[in-house]
Order: C-alpha cells, then sequence, then structure tokens
C-alpha cells in the first residue's frame, strides 16, 4: 500500500483573528458608507452601475467571501504550481500556527473588487512565495515584476457579483502599477482616514494617515 501524500490545503495565508475579523469589517464598512456619499464619488458613479441608476449601495455591491485573510500561497489542494514544495519550506513548517500582525496601509475600490493592502514585514516576506506577485496574472497586467516584492498582498473585503477573490490582487497591482506611472489620482481628496484618489474606471484607492494593525495566525484554509 503505498504512503498517502499528505494533503494540501487550498492556500496558506494569515487569517485574522475572529475579533479583529469583526473590528476590520466595521472599520472597511463605514469606509464604504463615506465613499458612498462623497460628490467626487457620485460624479463616478457611472463606473460601477448603469447610467440610468443614480443611487449606489456599495455595502450591497460588495459581497463577503469567507474568513478575512492575506493568501500567501494559493495551493488549490495541491493543483496550484508549486504548492507541494511551499508546503514542504522550512520557514513555513516553522511558522505554521505562529500569531503577527498585519500592517493594512491602504484600502482599494474598483467595480469588481474590495480589498486593503497589506505592508508585510521583512519576516513576513520570508513566506511569500518566489513569484508570488505575478503567478497567473492576466496577460494585460505587465510591469509587475518592477513593483517591489510583495506587492500583491491584500485582504479581499468582498466582491461584486460573479468575480472571484482573485480579481483583488490584480485590481491591487493594477492600481499600484498607475500610481508607479505617475498617474497620481485625478481626483484626490483628504478624508480623515487618509488620502482618497482616483484613478479612473472606478478605481479608487485610500491610502490611510495611520496604518492599521490587525493580529493574524499563518495557518492554512480548506474549504
Ligand atoms: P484573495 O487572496 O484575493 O482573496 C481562495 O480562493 C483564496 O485564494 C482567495 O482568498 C483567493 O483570493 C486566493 N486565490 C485564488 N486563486 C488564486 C491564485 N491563482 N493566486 C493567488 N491567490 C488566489
Amino acid at each position: 500500500q503505498p504512503q498517502k501524500e499528505p494533503e494540501l490545503p487550498l492556500f496558506f495565508g494569515w487569517l485574522l483573528l475572529p475579533e479583529v475579523q469583526e473590528r476590520i469589517k466595521c472599520y472597511t464598512m463605514d469606509f464604504l458608507k463615506t465613499l458612498d456619499t462623497l460628490e467626487a464619488f457620485k460624479k463616478h458613479l457611472s463606473d460601477f452601475t448603469g447610467e440610468a441608476e443614480k443611487t449606489l449601495d456599495l455595502e450591497q455591491y460588495f459581497e463577503a467571501k469567507g474568513p478575512l485573510h492575506c493568501t500567501a500561497k494559493y495551493c488549490d489542494y495541491g493543483k496550484a504550481e508549486g504548492a507541494k514544495e511551499y508546503a514542504e519550506e522550512q520557514v513555513v513548517k516553522e511558522s505554521y500556527g505562529g500569531q503577527t500582525e498585519l500592517s493594512v496601509t491602504a484600502l482599494f475600490v474598483t467595480p469588481r473588487t474590495f480589498g486593503a493592502r497589506v505592508a508585510l514585514t521583512e519576516e513576513q516576506l520570508k513566506l511569500w512565495p518566489t513569484g508570488g506577485d505575478t503567478e497567473c496574472l492576466p496577460p494585460t497586467l505587465t510591469g509587475v515584476d518592477a513593483l517591489p516584492v510583495g506587492s500583491r498582498a491584500h485582504v479581499t473585503l468582498g466582491c461584486s457579483a460573479s468575480v472571484e477573490p482573485v480579481q483583488t490582487g490584480f485590481d491591487l497591482l493594477e492600481i499600484l502599477l498607475l500610481k508607479q506611472g505617475g498617474q497620481e489620482g485625478t481626483t484626490e481628496e483628504e478624508m480623515e482616514l487618509g488620502t482618497l484618489s482616483y484613478l479612473g474606471q472606478g478605481r479608487w484607492y485610500l491610502a490611510l494617515r495611520e496604518a492599521v494593525t490587525a493580529d493574524a495566525t499563518f495557518s492554512s484554509y480548506s474549504d
């Protein structure tokens, strides 16, 4: 009888502690409520709705997807490339189950996704897979190699109907490329939480004045 291979999870990542999930949900929902009411946002409402609709409830627009977390390595139960190798890395084994603090530095909204940008520490970057930023990118997303390692790190807060959470990382990278390319927001607005930029096509980016910290456990998740 051959030895059964240990099962691989859907993903490895930093899972926010339950009480932290509640706090982050409240905080980010408050931001959506505020964004909804801004004149600047209303001006570009048709990015999100048909031309005919005049109002939008952003809180309803995005659906939450599973527990709040920052994906480190998507494994798809072993079907994703490099999943087994990642699971066998010494640093992954040693860090497994350990608690750490994630630093959320920005929030972003697009017609597809709502996410929180995570700035990984040097320690946390050791768990970021090689090529993690460029994995499975749509061909239209070019130049990602030029961004700092770990640029894709984020927490998906919600997705619009029929959008998969993998999109959140793509949206973040696209925004960062636009910002790097010098397309600072066409509209910039100071909010209590930080500076809000509009980057066209329904892309909004709020750079937080102060990073929000979130305690998380490095672990794995399977449906
Ligand atoms: P997310 O990290 O943007 O939220 C289960 O689907 C989880 O794995 C989700 O959290 C999802 O996106 C992430 N995920 C799905 N497919 C992925 C891929 N190809 N690369 C990286 N992360 C992926």
